[in-house]
């Protein structure tokens, strides 16, 4: 095993703020870039933005600024969000700097070195949005066939890539490579590709002037994707005299993308990587979608989850912790808040959180303060050895949502040492049966220092939070030194426990985030307020209201605010409505009511259960009161 270890992330598109699609690549990468650090390792972990093309340059054009402007501006959004999801990375770069124009040039003069690049003209379809070109048998309803992206005919001189001259050899390569692509499925998908034939590729453009001049011929932008994967040399100082870093990390351990960009890693990187005379990287890893419902989450889409108001409500460990363990790390995965508050409160307020304040809890009560050493009762001192050798494992194996598989199945155990053998009963012994206690204590404390190791690539400010609880001030990062049973040398005082994890309301936290919405879903620039109000009768037109009467009424189980209710809108069928007006009306007094329908809005889950329409109420701080016509109007009359 190699004493460093290289990690990448994908530089990211400066068109638009980050979303948790991108969070998700940039925290599993700092997951694996803290662990091998942990393991031992010189670690040296990469991101970064991708700033050239013609996407780039249009969206800037469209916001009237100059493409570097929207570039600072999105670049330093990217540096708070990291900082904030507490991201380790040990260089981030952007292909406006001069450090990269110069290893984007020396890439090119070894491709011309090598005889692969020539002067042609370039007929074909090209889509703005994945920056690619199709064949136009690739073409899908005459949209991009990867993302159904709009496309246009484009026509213009061009220096080519022979990429056809690397079939044999990058089939070679992955025969010879079986992890270089991963997961499996992926490899498969891109040798049946390559197997398919390659044509040479187009690597510049006279019509995008937002880009790296080509050296020598000043009318061409070097292409978009040429450009940005050099990124993982150039940070490196490839094509510099101070290339140290370059010979200590290159090649690459991994490569962490999104199944989205795999062939631009798996086809493209490594023929121009071979074409340079360059080694190639180890493995490349196509993680899968996020999803909302049955779509992909992207920009384009405009389905997109910025989880600023999870951050803030949950904390970023939270954050990091529910994407790590939610999604199997290959798979796709749905975005969900209910998935999210269910994770929340099982997994880190019910088990961690719980383990943690029983055990800190009673060694306050029942030991003064004081810390006990480690104990070694019952099967927890030989299940911490196995779960740190299964999650060793596992994080070896690339499959990190597995390995907290294996750390929460410790942590059940350690709750139910804690249940079983009732410390809380020992203590009723007194001073004799203060050693029992201990020992009891003791073993639970070293069950969650060790925990505290193991968590901290996942949730590192948890993991310093629970440390410093335990009267430790440093922050675990040793596996080797540190997750061995009986380091726990006992003595320091413990203050209060704090909670980790407060406990946080669904209901209130979805209201928070429909708000938060709203505010996301207005235009950038701020328009006159009350202009942004104003709507046309058209607009008007589209609200459909209605006069229903409600048939039944009942509270959802475990909410404090809703009710289901069912309600007769003159329809084949009732329709059932989720109204959050437990806290001002009794079901019974609703059932009856006449009130004001909007009856052609979005079905949505609310606690589970779908509402399909809102009742109207006046609102005044919190308690509803009902909009009801003023008379027997049968349901379904039209509301104008
Ligand atoms: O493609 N689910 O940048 P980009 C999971 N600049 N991951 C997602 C995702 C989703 N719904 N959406 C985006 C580019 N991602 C190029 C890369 S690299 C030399 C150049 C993540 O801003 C995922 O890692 O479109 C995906 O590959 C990346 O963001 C695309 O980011």
């Amino acid at each position: 095993m190699s004493d460093t270890f290289s990690i990448t992330t994908p530089i990211y598109y400066v068109n638009d703020l980050p979303h948790i699609g991108h969070i998700y690549t940039t925290v599993m990468a700092d997951i694996f870039a803290r662990y091998h650090r942990m393991a031992g390792r010189r670690v040296r972990f990469l991101t970064g933005t991708d700033e050239h093309g013609q996407k780039i340059e249009r969206a800037a054009a469209a916001q009237g600024i100059e493409p570097i402007a929207l570039a600072d501006r999105v670049v330093e959004r990217y540096h708070e969000l990291w900082k904030e999801l507490g991201i380790s990375h040990d260089d981030f770069i952007r292909t406006t700097e001069p450090r990269h124009h110069r290893a984007v040039h020396e890439m090119i003069r070894r491709m011309q070195a090598s005889g692969d690049l020539y002067q042609g003209s370039y007929t074909g379809w090209y889509c703005a949005g994945c920056e690619a070109f199709y064949p136009e048998t690739q073409l899908v309803d005459g949209k991009c066939p990867d993302q159904g992206h709009p496309v246009e005919r484009l026509s213009e001189p061009s220096w080519f890539f022979r990429l056809s001259a690397y079939q044999d050899r990058l089939l070679e390569w992955y025969r010879e490579n079986p992890d270089c692509i991963r997961p499996r499925s992926r490899y498969n998908e891109v040798v049946r590709f390559v197997e398919g034939g390659l044509n040479d590729l187009s690597v510049s453009r006279t019509s995008v002037r937002w880009g790296v001049p080509w050296p020598g011929d000043p009318d061409h932008v070097v292409y978009v994707w040429l450009d940005a994967l050099t990124n993982y040399v150039s940070a490196l100082g490839f094509g510099s005299e101070d290339d140290g870093l370059f010979r200590e990390f290159w090649p690459a351990d991994l490569h962490l993308v999104g199944k989205d960009i795999l062939r631009f890693h798996c086809v493209y990187w490594p023929a121009f990587l071979m074409s340079a005379g360059l080694p190639l990287p180890r493995t490349v890893f196509g993680h899968g979608w996020w999803k909302t419902g049955e779509s992909k989450m992207s920009k384009s889409l405009g389905n997109v989850v910025r989880p600023d108001a999870h951050i803030r409500r949950f904390g970023p460990d939270a954050v990091r912790y529910f994407l790590a363990r939610e999604m199997t790390f290959g798979a796709d995965a749905s975005f969900s808040n209910e998935a999210f508050v269910e994770r929340y409160n099982a997994d880190l307020a019910n088990h961690l959180g719980n383990a943690a304040s029983r055990t800190l809890s009673m060694i306050g009560r029942f030991l003064g303060g004081t810390m006990p050493a480690a104990g070694s009762e019952g099967v927890l001192p030989e299940r911490a050895a196995e779960t740190v050798a299964v999650y060793r494992e596992r994080m070896e194996a690339l499959e990190p949502n597995r390995a907290l598989e294996a750390v929460w199945a410790f942590l059940a155990d350690l709750n139910g040492f804690i249940q079983e053998r009732q410390p809380w009963a020992i203590a009723k012994g007194g001073e004799t049966a203060r050693p029992e206690l201990e020992a009891v204590l003791g073993t639970a404390a070293e069950s969650l220092r060790i925990t505290s190791i193991l968590i901290e690539p996942f949730m590192p400010r948890i993991a310093a939070a629970l440390h410093e609880a335990m009267g430790s001030p440093s922050t675990p990062r040793d596996l080797d030194g540190g997750a061995r049973w009986g380091l726990l040398a006992g003595g320091a005082t413990i203050g209060k426990p704090k909670p980790l994890f407060p406990r946080v309301d669904l209901e209130e936290f979805v209201k928070e985030l429909e708000m938060e919405q709203q505010k996301d879903s207005k235009t950038p620039e701020k328009k006159d307020e009350r202009q942004e109000r104003t709507i046309t009768i058209d607009e008007l037109a589209k609200v459909e209201l209605k006069v229903g009467v409600v048939l039944e009424a009942e509270r959802i189980p475990k909410s404090k605010k809703l009710l289901r209710l069912r309600v007769d809108l003159g329809e084949e069928e009732p329709r059932q409505i989720v109204a959050g007006m437990a806290d001002s009306y009794e079901p019974e007094a609703m059932v009856g009511r006449r009130v004001v329908v909007v009856a052609n809005l979005k079905p949505a889950k609310l606690m589970g259960v779908e509402s399909q329409g809102m009742i109207l109420a006046a609102d005044i701080g919190g308690r509803a009161f009902l909009l009801s016509p003023d008379g027997e109007v049968p349901p379904g009359t039209t509301v104008r």
